[in-house]
Order: structure tokens, then sequence, then C-alpha cells
């Protein structure tokens, strides 16, 4: 067992707790690097919401603090105020910032408060058990929805220097990238950045790897990956 995890790896690893093969633990993978990248681990903060996404609580060795559920936009905007010096993301669910969440979101990006936001979109509340959010395309009685395309809506009411794409769990190493992005424009730019991570859930689901990658690749058809104009014409 030795030979296989030297020293160094079994002191900066440890199991996540999010259920096999979710997405969360292979995004927060990617965040990981790009923070390790940027070297900003110890000038940062991590709010995370209710919602599976909690369960980031101790993935890393950064100031973190679990918010109330939809808020963590706030939350981190507070926090930006008291500690301007330093990075405040924000790492939310669909459900958290595209409904209950929506107002505390909207309202950051009018304000182009320099914060992150990084919502994981896997078109459902997980937590709870798979109930329909705002990016739930088929409804359970067979009905087709409109999914809620947030970094469309928030490059409508961007200011002109804000940051917004959307990254794909199927894309680590663009999705590295995506995150390295949004965070070098808090920092450079000092204003707000967001990104949507398209993510997969098998357990609500209901769907093995090669369906859950599927559908993955469906949802890559639909909603447009990489950087998103901010539409300044209007702005
Ligand atoms: C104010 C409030 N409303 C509802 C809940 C119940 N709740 C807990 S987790 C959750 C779903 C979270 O879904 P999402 O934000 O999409 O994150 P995911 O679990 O999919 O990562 C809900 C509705 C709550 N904890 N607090
Ligand atoms: S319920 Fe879904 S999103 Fe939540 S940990 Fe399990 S697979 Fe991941």
């Amino acid at each position: 067992m030795d030979k296989l995890f030297p020293k160094s790896y079994k002191q900066e690893t440890k199991p996540h707790l999010f259920c096999p093969g979710c997405g969360h633990a292979a995004i927060l993978k990617q965040l990981g690097e790009a923070i390790d990248e940027l070297g900003v681990q110890k000038n940062m903060a991590l709010g995370i919401d209710i919602g599976c996404s909690l369960l980031a609580w101790n993935f890393f060795d950064i100031d973190t603090a679990q918010t109330h559920h939809g808020r963590t936009a706030s939350v981190m905007v507070g926090y930006k105020m008291a500690r301007p010096e330093r990075l405040a993301v924000a790492y939310m669910g669909d459900g958290g910032a595209y409904a209950i969440g929506l107002q505390s979101l909207l309202h950051a990006v009018l304000r182009n408060e320099p914060i992150t936001v990084i919502v994981v979109n896997n078109e459902n509340y997980s937590m709870t058990g798979g109930q329909k959010s705002p990016t739930t395309r088929k409804s359970a009685e067979g009905g087709d929805l409109r999914g809620f395309k947030g970094p469309e809506m928030i490059s409508h009411l961007a200011a002109k220097n804000a940051w917004v794409g959307r990254g794909s769990v199927g894309n680590p190493r663009q999705l590295r990238v995506l995150f390295k992005k949004a965070l070098a424009n808090q920092m450079e730019n000092k204003s707000f950045s967001f990104l949507e991570v398209l993510s997969i859930c098998p357990v609500n689901w209901k769907t093995d790897a090669a369906a859950s990658f599927e559908r993955l690749k469906e949802m890559e058809k639909i909603y447009s990956l990489g950087e998103i104009k901010i539409d300044d014409e209007k702005n």
C-alpha cells in the first residue's frame, strides 16, 4: 500500500463524500488544480450552499463557509466587503442559485460585485431526491420543459468588465482553464465572474456510467461551452 501511495500523496488527499460517479467530485478536482496553479489557496474563501455542494465543506485546505440555501452569493458578497484583498468564491447547485437564490445572484450581478459564482447544473435538486429545478428539461410526468440558461441571462445584465462562461465535467481540461479565468477576472478586473458547470447526478438520474455521459453529451449540445460574450450593447 505504501508503495502505491507515497507519504506526500496520502497527506494531501482524502476520500470525497459524494455518491460514486458524482460530477461534483471531478469538478472540485479541477477547481483545486486551478487554485493551486494560481497560487491563491491561502488568499481566498469558499462559500458552499445547502445541497450536495455542502459535501465540499472540508474538501480543500482553505477557509470555507457553509451558508443558508440559495444565499451563498450574498454571503460571499459580505465576505468580500470585509476582506476585499481576498478572493471570494461561491459554489452552489442550480436549484439554490436559480430558484430560491435567484435574487441574491441577480443583484450581485447588477451591482457587479467582485466575487466568483460557480453553479453546478445537474438539472435537478439532488440532495433532496431529484425534484424539478429551474434547469430540469424533462418532467417525471413526461412534459418537455425549457431549461433555465443562467450564463446567457447573466450575460445580458452584467457589466462590461464582468466575466461569464460555461464548462462541463465532461471536458476537465477546458474546465480548469475556465476556473482560472473566472478567478483571474475577480483579481484583475475587480468585477463579477460567473461559471456554470454542466454535471451528472447518476443517483437521481438513475443512470449507469454510460447513460450518465450520454445525457451529459445531450446537455453539451443544447448549452454552449466556453466564455460567453457579455452583451454590452444594452448594459
Ligand atoms: C431555505 C431552504 N429551502 C429548502 C431546503 C431544502 N433543500 C436542501 S438541499 C435542497 C436541494 C439542493 O439542490 P441544488 O441547489 O440543485 O444542489 P444539488 O444538491 O443538486 O447539488 C433543498 C431544496 C433548505 N435546506 N433550505
Ligand atoms: S445525489 Fe447526485 S449530486 Fe448529490 S452526491 Fe449523489 S450523485 Fe452527486
